[in-house]
């Protein structure tokens, strides 16, 4: 009789598991869930694989460069800009259980339906972020989040201080700490996903021979801490005097500079390595460049859940009240130890 283990196919412990069937079972967790999520993030995995194959082959499609439009933003539109933001919305929009979708792209957000018609679900996203960079091959990413469409409960007044402003908040404008879900993906020398559904931070990569995100690690950790900073330093002599304080403290400590100008690039980075991303004020963009609502505040959670801190002159990122879908915020966030480095040279007060 053949020793069996000799038979036994040689199982690793780690098994296979795409995102579709991970979402599944964390779902399973959830009792009464109804597979709306997963929906919804199976749309925006389709979406993530058709944008990342428009990137890959934008050079041959000859997709590159400018679209020729100014957007919301004042910035120049990228022709995948425009490609993505209709992929994304082409893909969502046949969800019966959305109600609105916001891009970076359009002035004003896309009222799908009403929650009385089904619409449970905000999407807001920035479709690709860093596109600037489209052009030489620089990693970019498309940015999400998910906010659940619950009406108010005036009696209850669930934002305490702001009872007044209750009345006027459309469902899609809440503070970051009500995100149901938060994502990126970035389109890189690899296709990865990252995603937290507030249960903790899981990476897929997509591999292309199955068409399929894997799940690759659960429960990402960000590095307490790691002797890097990533600031667009050209604009050093327009920061606040405490940023100033740290980046000579840091020269003197050192530090090394990673810095793509792609959010989601260099927000990886750092995720897997640990330090620290900042964007301070500077004069061009006093109250910060990066977007709140669809990158700030996602990026925020995931660093958060994953361990990290994220603040915006010295206040958590996702206790900030929004009042406009595309408002803009400063940002610092990274390895917990890296970010309060920064905050023992820069005093808050002295910032606004
Ligand atoms: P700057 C890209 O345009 C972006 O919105 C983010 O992805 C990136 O972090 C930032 O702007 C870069 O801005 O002023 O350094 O070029």
């Amino acid at each position: 009789m053949p020793d069996l283990d000799i038979l036994r196919p040689h199982y690793t412990s780690d098994n296979l598991t795409s995102l579709q069937s991970h979402i599944l079972s964390e779902e399973q967790q959830h009792p009464g869930a109804t597979g709306d999520f997963t929906w919804i993030l199976s749309a925006i995995a389709l979406a993530a694989k058709t944008i990342g194959n428009k990137v890959r082959r934008a050079r041959i499609e000859d997709v590159l460069g400018d679209h020729g439009d100014i957007n919301v933003q004042g910035e120049k539109q990228q022709k995948l800009d425009v490609i993505a933001n209709e992929i994304i919305m082409r893909c969502l929009g046949d969800r019966a259980n959305i109600a609105i979708l916001a891009s970076e792209e359009d002035e004003h957000p896309v009222v799908l339906r009403d929650r009385a018609e089904g619409g449970r679900y905000c999407i807001l996203f920035d479709p690709l972020d860093g596109s600037s960079n489209i052009d030489f091959g620089v990693g970019v990413g498309t940015i999400f989040t998910v906010f659940r469409n619950e009406r108010r409960n005036e009696s209850r007044g669930l934002f305490e201080n702001d009872r007044r402003q209750a009345h006027d908040v459309p469902h899609y404008l809440q503070p970051g700490f009500r995100q149901a879900a938060a994502g990126y993906i970035l389109y890189g020398s690899s296709t990865i996903f990252v995603l937290t559904t507030g249960n903790g931070v899981d990476m897929f990569v997509l591999d292309q021979s199955i068409g399929s995100f894997v799940l690759v690690e659960r429960h990402l950790k960000i590095p307490k801490s790691n002797k890097t900073y990533s600031v667009n330093e050209a604009y050093v002599d327009t920061f606040p005097e405490g940023y100033q304080k740290y980046l000579n403290w840091a020269h003197q400590n050192g530090y090394s500079s990673r810095y793509i100008g792609s959010m989601v690039a260099d927000v990886h980075r750092m995720l897997l390595k640990g330090g620290v991303f900042m964007y301070p004020p500077t004069k061009t963009h006093p109250g910060g460049k990066l977007r709140l609502m669809y990158e700030a505040n996602p990026m925020a959670m995931i660093i958060e859940q994953a361990g990290g801190k994220a603040l915006a002159d010295g206040q958590r990122i996702l206790d900030k009240r929004p009042t406009d879908l595309h408002e803009r915020t400063t940002v610092l966030m990274g390895s917990a130890e890296e970010v309060d480095h920064v905050m023992e040279h820069v005093h808050f007060d002295d910032v606004k």
